[in-house]
C-alpha cells in the first residue's frame, strides 16, 4: 500500500556521508511494486549514488510522468521535492520548473511508454533544449501499469507473454537522444548495479543534459522467453563497452590503473569520469560512431550497456538563454515587472 511509510528510526550506528546523512536518509516510502521488479534495483542505485555524492536531499527535485516506473519517485529520496505529473508530460513540467529555479538537482524518472510513446515529442524537445538534469528510462518494453501491451521500446519480433509477436519496429531512446543533442547518454540494466551506481553520479554531475536507457524487466508481463527485455536475455546479450568510476570535485582519486587502460574525462564542475575501455573501438567522445555502433550491435541481438556518449564542454538551456541567476521567487516585484519604460526599450532595440 502506498501510504506505508517506513519506521524512521535509524540504528545509531549507521554510517554518514559528509553532510551527515545515513544511506536511509535518502530512502522513500515502502515499495508497492511485484518483488524483483528491475525498477525496484533502480530506485536502489538512485538512493546509493545521491547518498555516496554527498547530496542534501532537499535540494532534488524528482519529476515522473505515469506508470510503475512513474511510481518509483515515492520510493527514494522520501524528503526531496516531487511532481508526479500527467502520462509522458514530465519533460514540460521539469524544464518550467528548471527555469523558475536552477539551484536545484532535477531527477526525471519514466518508463518506455511513458518516454518513448505518449511522451516521445517531449522527450526529443527536452533533449534538444539541453535542460540540466538526469533522465532516466525504466526500460522494460512493456506497459507495466496497465497490463503488459508493447511499448514503442519493444523489438520487432519479440513475443508477448501470450505468445503475440510485435511486428512494429523499435524506438531506441539511446540513439535518439543523441540524434536529438543530449551531451550525455548512457545506457545500463538494472541488474547490474556495480555499473549502474557510477553511471547515475555522473550524471547527476553532468551540467546538461543527461539521459540512462535503463533496461529493467518486468517480471509480471515480460519475463518470458521470447522476450528480448527479459533478465535472462539481457545477462546473455549485454555488451558493456566500457566500466565507469567517478570522482567528485573535492574526492582525491585513489584507484591506479595501468597507462593505456583508462581514459579521463574532467567534467565542467571538475568532477572525473575514469572510463575502463572494454571495447578498444569504442570512443565516448564521438556521436555519430555511438549511434552506428548502437545499430551495428542491436542488428545482431547485442544490447550495448555503459557510457556512450559524453561532451564534457555541454552547454544549457540557462546558458544558451543568457537567464538572470536567482531562483525566480527570489527576485522583487519591480525585478519581475520592471515597467512600461523598460518595456518601450526592448521594443526600440527590436525596431
Ligand atoms: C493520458 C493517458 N493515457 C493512458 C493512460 C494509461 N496508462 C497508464 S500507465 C501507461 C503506460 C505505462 O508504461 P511505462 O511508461 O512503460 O511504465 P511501466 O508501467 O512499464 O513502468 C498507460 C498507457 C494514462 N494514465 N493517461
Ligand atoms: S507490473 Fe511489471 S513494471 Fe509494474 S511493478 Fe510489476 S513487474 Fe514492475
Ligand atoms: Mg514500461
Amino acid at each position: 500500500m502506498t501510504y506505508l511509510a517506513k519506521p524512521t528510526l535509524h540504528h545509531p550506528t549507521l554510517a554518514k556521508n559528509r553532510v551527515g546523512y545515513t544511506r536511509r536518509d535518502y530512502e522513500g516510502k515502502m515499495s508497492t511494486l511485484c518483488a524483483g521488479c528491475g525498477h525496484d534495483s533502480i530506485s536502489a542505485a538512485i538512493i546509493q549514488a545521491c547518498w555516496e555524492l554527498d547530496i542534501e536531499p532537499h535540494r532534488v527535485a524528482k519529476l515522473s510522468g505515469i506508470g510503475c516506473s512513474s511510481k518509483t519517485p515515492d520510493y527514494f529520496l522520501g524528503n526531496s521535492h516531487g511532481f508526479n505529473t500527467v502520462h509522458g508530460r514530465m519533460p514540460s513540467v521539469l524544464t518550467g520548473a528548471y527555469l523558475a529555479n536552477r539551484e536545484l538537482i532535477y531527477l526525471g524518472v519514466s518508463g518506455d511508454g511513458d518516454s518513448a510513446s505518449i511522451g516521445l515529442g517531449q522527450f526529443a524537445h527536452l533533449m534538444r533544449r539541453g535542460v540540466n538534469m538526469t533522465y532516466i528510462v525504466e526500460n522494460n518494453g512493456v506497459y507495466g501499469l496497465t497490463k503488459g501491451q508493447f511499448s514503442a521500446t519493444a523489438d520487432k519480433g519479440s513475443k508477448s507473454k501470450r505468445g503475440q509477436v510485435n511486428v512494429d519496429a523499435p524506438i531506441d531512446l539511446a540513439t535518439l537522444a543523441l540524434v536529438m543533442g543530449a551531451t550525455f547518454v548512457a545506457r545500463g540494466f538494472s541488474g547490474d548495479k556495480t555499473q549502474l551506481i557510477p553511471l547515475i553520479r555522473a550524471a547527476l554531475a553532468h551540467q546538461g543534459a543527461a539521459v540512462i536507457d535503463v533496461l529493467s524487466p518486468c517480471v509480471a508481463f515480460n519475463n518470458h522467453t521470447g522476450s528480448t527485455k527479459s533478465y535472462d536475455y539481457l545477462r546473455e546479450h549485454n555488451e558493456a563497452v566500457n566500466r565507469l568510476d567517478f570522482w567528485p570535485p573535492r574526492e582525491e582519486i585513489t584507484v591506479e590503473y595501468g597507462e593505456g587502460e583508462v581514459t579521463d574525462v574532467g567534467q565542467h564542475d571538475g568532477s572525473i569520469v575514469r572510463l575502463r575501455k572494454l571495447h578498444a573501438d569504442y570512443d565516448p567522445g564521438d556521436r555519430i560512431r555511438a549511434m552506428s555502433y548502437i545499430q551495428e550491435h542491436a542488428a545482431c541481438g547485442e544490447v550495448v550497456t555503459g557510457l556512450l556518449y559524453v561532451d564534457p564542454e555541454a552547454c544549457d538551456l540557462h546558458q544558451q538563454i543568457n537567464t538572470v541567476d536567482q531562483p525566480l521567487n527570489a527576485l522583487g516585484a519591480s525585478d519581475l515587472c520592471p515597467g512600461s519604460a523598460a518595456l518601450e526599450n526592448i521594443n526600440a532595440s527590436l525596431r
